[in-house]
């Protein structure tokens, strides 16, 4: 056994997690020790392009000075109040992040999942008290193939059965419909005591699913015309991500949010997380409107570190960072370009079938099938190249790099795919 003093190798590193840590993850053989921007380093100190930004959280690229800069001067200051008390970060941040996405109220949380839950709990309260559903009815409906987290209410709506086995009993009161048809929403919205529709306006881990052009905005007028909240889960495809500043943005292209962007279909409801801090913290947040936001009563919900000075402060920078380096814009310029490049390579080879995405959020079909060991074999020989990316299931591979890339580094990272997969062996 080492000394903890000497410096570890990646087996050794690798060795200790499997030996004291659950085995939740079953992560790509590289142990990462610094990140920065794009890049990140393994502990034997070979750099990689990292191209997933741990599932769209590190956005602003790994430790943005700013953000970096917010969050230690606030933790050598204050690191956390509780809600007991008030603390000089939350209002600022308040104001601001309300402002930043055109809604009168926000309840701040810390994980995507905490993020939605709330966001279950507000519609269900609102559908009692304003809508006047008979309590305990209230029904929401999803998604096929959502990725909502995996808290147990979460998983209780969902169809993986990895994420669901044995996680029983479940908790009820949602109707599930197949992603992007509008008959089906149409169709749910008939059913008694529907409080909500909550979706991923691009389902990421289902792999990185676009819907029809009208999906988004189409179902934000459904729910309208039938007095349900139209909730919208941008924890993976918000701040920026999709080369809009929400993706239920549509093609809006401003850096600020606006309502006047004709394309923008505002949720009743918007739940963000990852990006917020730029992966620097645990920070997520619940938008809404007062007439919504204002069932909430205290005492009724929160968490000990939700809208801690910490998290304030760190995203206030990183949407600061997201409006300064334009970074809206450069997802979308750059992703128009990596699936231009993607398609072009796609033409060369018959391991690949088809990129989607929008953004920086895209993903490729490996022309193999799920259960096959294809995607997770090419993301090793990518790793080899000097890129890191992992499968989602099965057989797609999702790619989306840090939105602070330059066009340079992005065909850098082209020609590391391309090579990779014109040199690949099944
Ligand atoms: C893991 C997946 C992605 C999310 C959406 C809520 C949450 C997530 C749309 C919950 C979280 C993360 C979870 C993380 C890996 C990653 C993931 F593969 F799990 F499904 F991105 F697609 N809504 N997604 O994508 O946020 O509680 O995690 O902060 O669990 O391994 P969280």
């Amino acid at each position: 056994m080492s000394s903890t003093l000497e410096k570890m190798s990646s087996a050794q590193l690798m060795g200790l997690e499997d030996k004291h840590g659950a085995h939740n993850y079953h992560p790509l053989p590289v142990v990462l020790a610094k990140g920065e921007g794009v890049y990140v380093w393994d502990v034997e100190g070979k750099r990689y392009f990292d191209f997933l930004s741990a599932y769209s959280a590190v956005n602003q690229g790994h430790c943005h000075p700013k953000i970096v800069g917010a969050m230690k001067a606030q933790a050598e200051t204050l690191t956390l109040t509780s809600r007991a008390f008030y603390n000089d970060a939350l209002g600022p941040y308040e104001k601001y992040v309300t402002e930043y996405f055109n809604f009168d109220k926000v309840l701040p949380m810390n994980t995507g999942a905490e993020a939605v839950e709330t966001a279950i709990k507000l519609c269900r309260k609102w559908a009692y008290e304003k809508k006047g559903i008979a309590e305990d009815q209230a029904k929401i409906i999803v998604c096929e193939n959502n990725f909502h987290g995996r808290t147990t209410t979460i998983v209780s709506f969902s169809n993986d059965e990895t994420a669901r086995r044995n996680f029983g009993p479940f908790t009820p009161g949602f109707i599930r419909i197949p992603y992007n048809d509008l008959n089906a929403l149409a169709e749910a919205l008939k059913t008694e005591n529907v409080a909500g529709f909550l979706v991923e306006p691009i389902q990421g881990e289902a792999g990185v699913y676009t819907p029809s052009e009208d999906y988004i905005a189409t179902a934000r007028k459904l729910c309208t015309e039938n007095g349900v909240l139209f909730i919208a889960d941008e924890v993976q495809t918000g701040i920026a991500r999709t080369g809009s500043l929400l993706a239920v943005c549509g093609n809006c292209s401003c850096e600020n949010h606006c309502e006047q962007q004709a394309t923008y279909s505002k949720p009743d409801i918007l739940i963000l997380g990852k990006a917020l801090s730029g992966g620097a913290y645990p920070v997520s947040a619940v938008l809404a409107d007062d007439e919504i936001m204002a069932v909430i009563k205290p005492g009724q919900h929160g968490s000990t570190f939700g809208g801690n000075p910490v998290a304030a402060k760190v995203a206030l920078a990183a949407l600061d960072v997201v409006k300064d380096e334009q970074l809206t814009k450069n997802a979308r310029v750059l992703g128009n370009l990596f699936r231009k490049e993607m398609n072009r390579i796609i033409e060369g080879t018959d391991l690949v079938n088809s990129v989607r995405g929008k953004g920086l959020l895209n993903a490729i079909l490996i022309n193999d099938t799920p259960e096959s060991e294809t995607a997770w074999n090419i993301c090793v020989a990518l790793k080899k190249n000097g890129l890191l990316a992992k499968p989602t299931h099965g057989n797609i591979i999702r790619f989306a790099p840090p939105l602070v890339m330059t066009e340079a580094q992005l065909l850098e990272c082209v020609a590391i795919i391309e090579k990779t997969l014109m040199e690949f062996k099944r």
